[in-house]
């Protein structure tokens, strides 16, 4: 399979696996898992034709690990809008974590900290280098660095994504640290 085609796919999975399952007929159970015959038939009946062999592939090769297949289910490991909860147990994060964002967002984050806007969390990477990659996403990146050790230890939750995601609920403008 060509690479423009696994991105399409990809695409494809995380825009009806976190955020429009109903667009296609799909219905996801209270962790996020579909059944994977469910979605091949509901791709089938969209003109949107997958074989199980490119599913397989898809998930494999992608570059951020963005699914899980489990026996006869499949979900998306995080970036989720419709509700649903993950189950993922609380873990202790390094001591920084890190955010890409863009320099237009920064005035509103020094004031009000981090919002997980749209999805059910605020995403945080571990190292600087995917943080860079995320805020590349909107722009010229900026990366904001998280005491998130002193968030733990203020009783702040943390779990990490099957794809090594950090993720919390929110984070105040006293454990950031601005720098362009
Ligand atoms: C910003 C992709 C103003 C925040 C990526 C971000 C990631 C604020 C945007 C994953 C704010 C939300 C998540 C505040 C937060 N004022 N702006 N108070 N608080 N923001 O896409 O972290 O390819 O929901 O800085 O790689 O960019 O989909 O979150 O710019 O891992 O797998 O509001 O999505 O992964 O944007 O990205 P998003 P994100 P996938």
């Amino acid at each position: 399979m060509d690479e423009k085609r696994t991105v399409k796919v990809s695409k494809y999975l995380s825009r009806h696996l976190r955020h429009q399952p109903e667009r296609i007929g799909l219905t996801l159970d209270a962790q996020g898992w579909v059944r994977i015959d469910d979605l091949l038939e509901a791709t089938a009946r969209q003109g949107f034709a997958l074989t199980r062999s490119e599913l397989d592939l898809v998930v494999a090769a992608n570059d951020k690990q963005r699914f899980t297949l489990d026996g006869d289910r499949i979900r998306a490991n995080q970036g989720h809008t419709v509700p649903v909860d993950l189950g993922l147990p609380p873990a202790e994060p390094p001591a920084y974590l890190y955010h890409g964002t863009v320099a237009q967002a920064l005035e509103s984050i020094r004031a009000e900290g981090l919002h997980p806007m749209d999805r059910h969390h605020v995403h945080l990477s571990p190292d600087r280098e995917t943080a860079t990659r995320v805020g590349a996403r909107r722009g010229r990146p900026v990366v904001l660095s998280v005491h998130a050790g002193a968030m733990h230890r203020a009783g702040h939750t943390f779990h990490v994504s099957a794809n090594g995601v950090w993720l919390t609920d929110a984070v105040p403008p006293e454990f950031l640290r601005m720098r362009d």
